[in-house]
């Protein structure tokens, strides 16, 4: 008894000092005192050496010896296991992991978004159509005639094996199609990429986006959409923006105008932004032509609506001081990152 009185002594000694710094010296530390050849099962074998009215005392000292060899364990593995280092594979897991670069929206899609946002104010939904359109859906539909100049080899995109069809010059052709459809009212927004053949400069490219609107139903006037494009203008540049329409031609609107603001850079004054006259284009608009609501099979007689157009370029780079259109399209990150990161 006494004799293992001191053996296990000794082994406390011995776990108090065995040295454990890593994950291996914990396993070599369970193999020692706890394994199936391990100091415990060795000092167990001596139970047979004990006297049998000592057992039970002998048993407890045992148990004891145990529990203090595994709590000391648990302790060393928390240590050298899901601790902050680790020093035997020389990794450090309480380091942060490396962050991924967060990407940015487009300045183009930012602006276009924007567009879009206040317009859904009103109720208005969002519209999407395909880039390659055939004839009637970019032209004909729109009360384009057939030697109109619009349909100008010059400005138009033709696809090489198949004459009927071309690269849309306008994302008109979307709103004919939800025409078509035939379920009314419509109240929508067609943003999207269209394409015109012509000379990339700084000022002017072959593909460019546009936010196009439509609203259609009975009773829908030119005041409706005075009113609904004032709302959108002060919404995008404040209540303090004066808008004026112009009288202006576009073959598949009657009456069609075109809607200039106050300059936003100067408020008027004069700057080379609106050319010193005070007054900057923002878009083209009007009441949709007769001859367009009965190409999609809606009765003129019955039904009334208004369309408008804008580019979504040119604002972007008054907004965002871009003074190369063409930025927009290269992909360069220096120019890409200098916009804000995802929120
Ligand atoms: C501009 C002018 C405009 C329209 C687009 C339109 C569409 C249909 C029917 C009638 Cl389906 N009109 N769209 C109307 C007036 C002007 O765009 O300067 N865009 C950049």
């Amino acid at each position: 008894m006494e004799a293992l009185r001191q053996q296990l002594a000794q082994l406390r000694q011995e776990i108090d000092s065995f040295a454990v710094t890593q994950a291996a010296d914990a396993e070599a530390f369970r193999i020692r005192f706890l394994g199936t050849k391990g100091a415990l099962k060795s000092v167990m074998g001596e139970m047979k050496n004990v006297a049998p009215e000592q057992r039970k005392e002998a048993g407890q000292l045992l148990n004891e010896f145990k529990a203090y060899a595994e709590s000391i364990y648990q302790q060393h593995l928390d240590r050298t296991t899901t601790a902050s280092t680790d020093t035997g594979s020389g990794i450090d897991r309480s380091l942060p992991g490396s962050t991924q670069p967060i990407g940015s929206r487009h300045p183009v899609t930012r602006m276009k978004n924007e567009i879009v946002a206040i317009f859904q104010k009103l109720g208005f939904a969002v519209a999407e159509g395909p880039e390659i359109e055939d004839d009637w859906h970019n032209f004909g539909a729109l009360n384009l005639p057939e030697h109109h100049p619009a349909r100008d080899m010059q400005d138009t995109f033709y696809v090489q094996q198949n004459p009927d069809w071309v690269l849309r010059t306008h994302t008109s052709s979307v709103q004919i199609r939800e025409m078509e459809k035939g379920t009314l009212p419509i109240r929508m927004l067609m943003p999207g990429r269209v394409f015109r053949n012509e000379t990339i400069s700084a000022r002017s490219h072959c593909f460019f986006h546009q936010v196009e609107g439509l609203y259609i139903d009975e009773q829908v006037s030119f005041a409706d959409l005075k009113q609904t494009l004032y709302f959108f203008v002060q919404e995008m540049y404040g209540k303090d923006v004066k808008v004026r329409f112009r009288p202006s031609y576009f073959p598949f609107t009657e009456p069609s105008a075109e809607m200039d603001i106050t300059c936003f850079i100067c408020g008027g004054d004069g700057c080379p932004v609106c050319k010193k006259s005070g007054w900057v284009e923002i878009l083209g608009c009007g009441m949709v032509h007769p001859n367009v609501l009965r190409n999609c099979n809606i009765d003129p007689e019955k039904y009334t609506g208004f369309a408008f157009g804008m580019g979504v370029e040119r604002p972007a780079m008054l907004k965002y001081g871009v003074n190369d259109l063409r930025l927009f399209s290269e992909n360069d990150v220096r120019f890409l990152r200098q916009f804000p990161a995802l929120t």
